[in-house]
């Protein structure tokens, strides 16, 4: 447990304020089954201790405060997902055991389903609107890596809280609102109509106080560098 303390201090103070664990096996299964996913690396462990990494509207100030202070962040292409590499990077490094992050933005053999790993932390439930949801925060979080350590853990069964069950899904009249483009949606589709796909997490029951500012919402959406600056 010590080394799962220590992550997630020094991860939180880049922002990213969530971790939860989860079962590496039961993931490389599903993995298995789809033809576009890839196991994951174990470590030669049965049960590698695993984590799904998360953020808040808490990474919003960490991470403007480093996009103003770095010109390396600032020109690259995308700088969040720049950001939360090089601070992930970093703090594994710093951890006395080996570790290996696989990200939300990798493709081709990388690619992972991080929603996936959301269900399988038994934290949250698989929406009908493909978001994940949370008892406390609704959809109002990023998820962001998976990151497996060195370390030899238990199998891990996790409950679905099943947070969506009785609920008339207002989010999925909002889905098909937003969805004017192509089948599947791009991420173009997306910036072009985005206040129409803010409103599959507004319309949610839960999540109420966990809402992102104003800067954090758009940029999440459209990606525009110009959003980038400390909310005051
Ligand atoms: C590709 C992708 C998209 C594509 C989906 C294209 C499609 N298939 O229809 C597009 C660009 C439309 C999209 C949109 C958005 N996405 Co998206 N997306 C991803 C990404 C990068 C990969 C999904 C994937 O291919 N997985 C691999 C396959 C094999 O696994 P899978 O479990 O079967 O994945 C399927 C579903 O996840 C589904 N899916 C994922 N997003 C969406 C969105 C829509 C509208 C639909 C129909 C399906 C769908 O499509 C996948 C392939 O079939 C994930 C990050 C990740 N690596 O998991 C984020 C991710 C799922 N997206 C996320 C979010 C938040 C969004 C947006 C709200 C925009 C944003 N960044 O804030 C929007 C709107 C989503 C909504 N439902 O309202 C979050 C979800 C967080 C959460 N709380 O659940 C993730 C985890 C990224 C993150 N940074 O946190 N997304």
């Amino acid at each position: 447990m010590r080394a799962e303390k220590k992550l997630l201090e020094s991860l939180s103070q880049y922002g990213l304020d969530l971790l939860w664990r989860f079962d590496l096996k039961a993931y490389n299964a599903f993995a298995e089954l789809n033809p576009r996913l890839h196991p994951l690396e174990d470590f030669g462990h049965a049960h590698p201790r695993t984590y799904l990494l998360g953020n808040t509207r808490a990474l919003w100030q960490p991470f403007a405060n480093a996009y103003v202070d770095s010109a390396e962040i600032q020109k690259h292409a995308d700088p969040l997902e720049h950001y939360i590499e090089l601070s992930v990077n970093e703090v594994l490094e710093e951890l006395d055991v080996r570790g290996a992050a696989f990200f939300g933005h990798e493709s081709g053999d990388r690619l992972v389903s991080l929603t996936e790993a959301g269900r399988l932390t038994g934290e949250m439930s698989l929406g009908p609107a493909h978001l994940c949801v949370h008892s406390s925060l609704g959809s109002w979080f990023g998820l962001r890596a998976i990151i497996v350590l060195d370390i030899p853990s238990d199998e891990f069964a996790p409950r679905d809280p099943n947070l969506c069950d009785g609920c008339d899904a207002p989010c999925v009249t909002a889905l098909e609102q937003a969805r004017t483009g192509t089948t599947p949606p791009t991420a173009g589709d997306v910036v072009s109509n985005w206040r129409e796909w803010v409103k599959v997490r507004t319309v949610c029951p839960l999540g109420e106080g966990s809402e992102y500012g104003p800067q954090q919402l758009e940029y999440h959406y459209t990606r525009r560098k110009s959003l980038i600056y400390p909310e005051r």
